[in-house]
């Protein structure tokens, strides 16, 4: 009889939880960055990659990966993210029938994972856009700006207080670079482990303008080697958003469900996907 020929490649979770095992791999191998780890910048360039999302023309967001292209590539916010793209290109390489979108939030969730973190449930769907579909600047968030702009910014993308609250306790993660955003230091003592220090220091520290001849900053009193954005402390000063900074800062469970809820959210923003909630994959962490 006639013989079938090869229908194009659908990729089980098997595949998907492989491709998680060759990032994991390469973070464990590519120690010689930053504070010894690629997963912060990972899972920046996730989060930058899906906050561009805009609810009401539906725009943005994860689906497109189109921070490949200039002009987005070059957004100020943007800045430094190239080197989380360049680790990823031999894993897709590796991997040729995974999109770029897919990938990049697939790798956001392998480095919370990898770091020690909650698990962050991921489905594929997302396909990749040209040029055109790039995101007008701006619609990340400005560090240097209060809680009325975090309220904008992340209310653009459909979040509410405590879920605003939640995400940033990814601060707990990586550092900030003065070749990158100006503003220099990470924000707890562990920058390659995920907890809730960032919340715990928030509260327990005190938190002093740094004189310096960068932009406006925070830095801790008890060893000056710490730092806190505007946008950090506007965590503190607002009553809303300072509840959940306390609860989080008590409660490291409650911090890593409700962080896992919203970041699987953000992956997911704008994605016109056909599978369900249900169909999300559980990956397994390395050992
Ligand atoms: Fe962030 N972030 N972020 N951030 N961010 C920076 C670095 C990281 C803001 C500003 C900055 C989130 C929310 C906000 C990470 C994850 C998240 C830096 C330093 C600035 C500035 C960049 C540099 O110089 O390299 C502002 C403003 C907000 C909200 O108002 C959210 C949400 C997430 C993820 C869920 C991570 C991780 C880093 C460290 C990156 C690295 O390279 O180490």
């Amino acid at each position: 009889g006639e013989s079938t020929p090869a229908g194009p490649f659908v990729p089980t979770k098997e595949d998907y939880q492989k491709v998680y095992d060759a990032i994991a791999h390469r973070l464990a191998n590519e120690t010689d960055y930053d504070d010894g780890s690629y997963g912060p910048v990972l899972v920046r360039l996730a989060w930058h990659a899906s906050g561009t999302y805009d609810k009401v023309t539906g725009t943005g967001g994860s689906n497109g990966a189109t921070m490949r292209f200039a002009p987005e590539s070059d957004h100020g916010a943007n800045a430094g993210l190239k080197h989380a793209r360049d680790f990823l290109e031999p894993i897709k390489a590796q991997f040729p029938w995974i999109t770029y979108s897919d990938l990049w939030t697939l790798a956001g969730a392998a480095a919370i994972q990898e770091l020690g973190g909650p698990v962050i449930p991921w489905r594929p769907g997302r396909q990749d856009k040209d040029v055109a579909a790039c995101t007008p600047d701006g619609r990340l968030p400005d560090a240097s700006k209060n809680q009325d702009h975090i309220r904008t910014i992340f209310g653009r993308m459909g979040f509410d207080d405590r879920e605003m609250v939640a995400l940033s306790g990814a601060h707990a993660l990586g550092r900030a670079h003065t070749d990158r955003s100006g503003y220099e230091g990470p924000w707890d003592f562990s920058p390659t482990v995920f907890t809730n220090d960032y919340f715990k220091l928030l509260v327990d520290e005190k938190w002093n303008q740094r004189k310096w001849n960068g932009p406006a900053q925070f830095t801790d009193k008890t060893t000056s080697t710490l730092m806190m954005l505007p946008t950090d402390i506007a965590l503190i000063k607002d009553k809303v958003f300072r509840k959940h900074v306390d609860r989080y800062a008590k409660d490291q469970d409650a911090f890593f469900k409700e962080f896992s809820d919203v970041y699987v959210k953000l992956l997911e923003l704008g994605v016109p996907f056909e599978s369900k909630p249900e169909d999300r994959i559980v990956f397994k962490a390395s050992e």
